[in-house]
């Protein structure tokens, strides 16, 4: 875990908003040190899809974990980012008896018959990246307040028009829960400060699939439209397609979103993405990876409350979530701009 201690201690340039000071709370009852059941077997992960190369990094981290933990990590997810392939998927899973599963949704609600049947089954079932509904899961795996995220977003595009041109946003599927959020706490942001927003509408939300081609063709129609000054892509395949299609225009339009530093540097660098934000991936699979194993073992089982020690990322708690089941969050999210990128660039 030598990149994400780095990460964890050279992180100062969050969101403008301070970072959150460790876990705070005690211990439920009942919980931790009196372990019920062993740990191992096969612990999947369903990725959004197999061609998306932020997936693998979140893979990269559970399977980290799961070394670590003495478990078997399995990578799965389907070739494009629909929910059809992935219910398919959880079937084969829960046919063949893995020890859990732990999924980045294509749809909130799509996948609840699916994973029901596994947890009837007596397999644990987990969220990261993108939930699935409260019903459908233990717990999830947040990246960041997604609040902060979407706010945040808005205010990076508001800055670099200077407060004057339209925002379109590239997104990724159309019923991706964690994009959604993401858009919804946008639209707030927006709703809620009309004057300063008045001459910076959002003039478009389109769709990319999270697929690079889709993204691409998506991104030059919203070029089309000349009230289009900034685009928030907040979606790192997404981020790649747009940031192509600018600087082979030379477009003037600013780009910013959520990207990997290793995709993006090349556009932060040259000034069509001034900057972006992320979280460590890496992470986010390696925190997934341990909440499974604890959920495995019986030393929680995702209410409220419960706390776990996440290898090297030391004591989580589980909390309340938005869509009142529970979640994990791992931290704040990062800013990546020319000062720091390339350091992080080499990270991932
Ligand atoms: C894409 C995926 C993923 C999202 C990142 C930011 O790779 O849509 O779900 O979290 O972007």
């Amino acid at each position: 875990m030598k990149i994400t201690k780095i990460a964890a201690l050279s992180l100062a340039a969050v969101m403008g908003i301070g970072m959150l000071a460790g876990c705070g709370e005690t211990p439920a009852e009942n919980t931790n040190s009196t372990s019920s059941g062993s740990g191992g077997g096969t612990y999947a992960f369903v990725a959004k899809d197999v061609q998306n190369p932020y997936m693998q990094k979140v893979y990269d981290g559970f399977k980290e974990a799961c070394d670590a933990v003495g478990a078997e990590a399995l990578y799965k997810g389907p070739e494009a980012a629909t929910p059809e392939k992935q219910i398919e998927i959880i079937n084969q899973l829960t046919a063949q008896g893995v020890a859990g599963i732990a999924i980045a949704a294509n749809d909130e609600n799509a996948l609840q018959p699916a994973l029901q049947e596994a947890m009837d089954a007596g397999i644990p079932v987990i969220s990261l990246d993108s939930a699935v509904n409260k019903d459908s899961r233990m717990t999830h795996i947040q990246q960041a307040d997604p609040e902060k995220i979407g706010r945040g977003l808005i205010q990076a595009a508001y800055e670099m028009v200077d407060g004057n041109g339209g925002i379109a946003i590239l997104s990724a599927a159309s019923t991706a829960t964690n994009q959604n959020l993401w858009i919804e706490w946008m639209q707030k942001e927006l709703e809620e400060n009309p004057e300063k927003y008045a001459s910076t509408p959002l003039v478009k939300i389109a769709y990319g699939d999270d697929d690079p081609t889709k993204s691409t063709s998506e991104t030059q129609a919203l070029l089309q439209n000349a009230d289009v000054k900034v685009i928030i892509a907040p979606t790192t395949v997404g981020m790649l397609a747009a940031g192509k299609v600018l600087q082979d225009k030379q477009s003037d339009v600013k780009l910013t979103g959520l990207g990997l530093p290793s995709e993006m540097a090349p556009f932060i660098e040259d000034g069509t993405c001034p900057w972006m934000y992320l979280w460590n991936p890496v992470d986010i699979g390696y925190l997934a990876g341990y909440t499974m194993d604890a959920l495995v073992k019986g030393e929680i089982t995702g209410a409220e409350g419960e706390t776990f020690t996440a290898g090297d990322l030391g004591e989580k708690t589980i909390t309340a979530a938005a869509d009142e089941g529970t979640e994990v969050m791992l931290g704040d999210p990062f800013k990546f701009d020319p000062e720091n990128i390339a350091e992080w660039k080499e990270i991932y």
